[in-house]
């Protein structure tokens, strides 16, 4: 009979040869013929009880004595599978229910062995593949071995487990040679950008000179100018001030008898400096000499007979359109002249207003008269060409030079990220892949980011940025981990451990979060398709160990 069984091994072994079967499938079938020869010496040579496994059969083999398996008692070897439970450990009840911790151990020759607990034995449903569990009531009659079929099934889906590794590992190779092309595509340009960048440095460093050069005449000429126009407002200042200063007195000076006395002063609130309703005596001194008390009235408001009307800031004095425009807005910001205002304070918000006018028609280049600064002279206008030439020139050179320290840094920091010793993992730089559960969709861009978007809808949250390699030192590619993401509200920022497996394609299969804001990710790629089994031989012809 044993060897019936040897030869219908060897036949299967040739006939899985022949089917081009990897050794891992080779090895397996070995195995399990091996168990059944030993199996069938053993269950044909010794009586082994029921639901005891190989490996403990030597303790059950005396004829007369069973010792529990812990030491604590003998008994008589009859009392074992008597269904009664006499050891403490439940040793001696391996194939009954009868011992409540117990263990009855499934030989599903054919498929994998197993432990089930001991009170599944005979409860009517049929546990072990082989229908050992089964061998009194309505089970015995209901269960049948299908271990076999199991086993075929589970020899072919690692076969077609080995297939997809081997396709995983010939795609590994392929991005081998991308990944050490790219590498060198990316030294070969890094070179030849610093070359570049080299030049444009000292074409920048040129064109420094050249602009400094070009603007040092071009600011005398300026200044020269400005100088003239600086002056000649000074000259046209200095006599406006003193018009509406004697402005301003004729107008407070209403008897035109040049002074002015408390009475012309009454109504202008402007001058109670202590605040007691009434303007004193003291409070009146103002000669045409001092008038700074008195703010200036508009020039308007001065010609002809302006009236209270002729205020309203809607119109603003000299201004031209332009001007208009560009104070528009803030009328809108200011208090409102209304006409329940007295002339003081009417005065004063003049005063006002027209101060911040003055201060923007400075702002805007403009003289005392409103006029723009003149134009300048050919030669000066000249020498801002050539400035200005210069400067663009200038401006091209730099930009040139900002360009290429981008790009060099760009490189720098694309060839700075461990790729793998064989740059095996290059194809998925710059890759996103997205895998989406009942709430969210994931995604991981390898070397740069995690995240998650809710399905509902809502922003991106950041769950990582690329941190570095992690797995355990002899299998360092195997685990990505992504650190500083989000900051969980009252607690850490969100990290992601991506953890890696070789699979045909790059895949996201899957993402949970086990801890509050710490995340981990299942991905699937031929970069960590390291072996590849022949299928001639049954041997692994290549092993990249990482
Ligand atoms: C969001 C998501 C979750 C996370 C909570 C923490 O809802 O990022 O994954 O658990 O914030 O507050």
């Amino acid at each position: 009979m044993m060897f019936r069984r040897v030869e219908r091994m060897a036949a299967c072994v040739s006939d899985m040869k022949a089917k081009k079967m990897s050794v891992k499938s080779l090895i397996t079938l070995v195995l399990i013929g091996l168990m059944s020869i030993i199996d069938v010496v053993v269950t044909e040579s010794v009586t082994r009880p029921r639901g005891v496994s190989l490996t403990n059969e030597p303790f059950y083999r005396d004829s007369q004595w069973f010792t529990c398996l812990d030491g604590s008692r003998q008994i008589f070897k009859s009392q074992v599978n008597d269904d009664y439970c006499d050891c403490m450990d439940s040793s001696d009840e391996p194939g009954t229910s009868a011992c409540p911790q117990g263990k009855f151990h499934c030989n599903n020759r054919g498929f994998k062995p197993k432990y089930i607990p001991s009170s599944r034995v005979n409860d009517g449903i049929c546990d072990c593949c082989d229908a050992s569990d089964e061998y009194k009531g309505p089970g015995a009659t209901q269960c049948s071995n299908n271990c076999r079929e199991l086993g075929r099934a589970d020899l072919e889906r690692r076969q077609q487990e080995i297939i997809l590794m081997n396709q995983g590992f010939d795609v590994r190779q392929e991005y081998i040679k991308q990944g050490i092309e790219k590498k060198a595509e990316r030294e070969e340009s890094l070179k030849k950008l610093r070359e570049e960048k080299e030049v444009a440095d000292q074409l920048k460093d040129e064109k420094e000179r050249l602009k400094q050069e070009a603007e040092s005449p071009e600011k005398e000429a300026k200044d020269a100018h400005k100088a003239v126009w600086d002056a000649q407002q000074a000259v046209l200042r200095e006599e406006r001030d003193k018009q509406r200063a004697n402005e301003a007195f004729d107008e407070l000076d209403a008897d035109r008898n040049g002074l002015i006395t408390p009475d012309e002063l009454a109504d202008h609130k402007e001058f109670d400096s202590d605040g007691d309703g009434e303007v004193s005596e003291e409070e009146a001194k103002v000669t045409p000499e001092d008038p700074s008390p008195v703010p200036s009235p508009p020039e308007d408001v001065n010609e002809g007979d302006a009236s209270e009307e002729d205020l309203d800031m809607g119109d603003h004095g000299d201004m031209n359109d332009e001007d208009e425009e560009d104070f528009a807005d803030e009328d809108d910001e200011d208090e409102e002249f209304d006409d329940d205002l007295d002339e003081g304070e009417l005065m004063e918000k003049y005063a006002k207003h027209r101060a911040d006018y003055e201060k923007k028609k400075e702002v805007k280049g403009k003289g005392e008269d409103g006029e723009e600064m003149p134009e300048y002279d050919e030669a000066t206008k000249k020498l801002i060409e050539v400035a200005d030439a210069a400067r663009e020139e200038f401006k091209e050179a730099e930009k040139q030079v900002n360009d290429l320290k981008k790009s060099i840094e760009d490189i720098e920091k694309l060839m700075n990220v461990d790729l793998g010793p064989q740059q095996e993992f290059e194809p998925l730089q710059k890759q996103c892949y997205e895998y989406t559960d009942r709430e969210y969709t994931y995604k991981l861009c390898p070397f740069d980011k995690t995240s998650q978007r809710p399905k509902a809808g809502g922003s991106e949250t950041q769950l990582g940025n690329w941190g570095q390699w992690e797995g355990p030192d002899e299998n360092k590619y195997s685990k990505m981990k992504y650190t500083r993401g989000r900051n969980c509200w009252n607690g850490p920022d969100r990290s992601t451990l991506v953890i890696l497996r070789c699979g045909l394609e790059n895949k996201l299969v899957s993402a949970s979060e086990p801890e509050r804001c710490t995340y981990e990710f299942q991905f699937e790629t031929p970069s960590l398709c390291t072996t590849k089994t022949d299928v001639e031989t049954g041997e692994i012809d290549s092993h990249d160990e990482l």
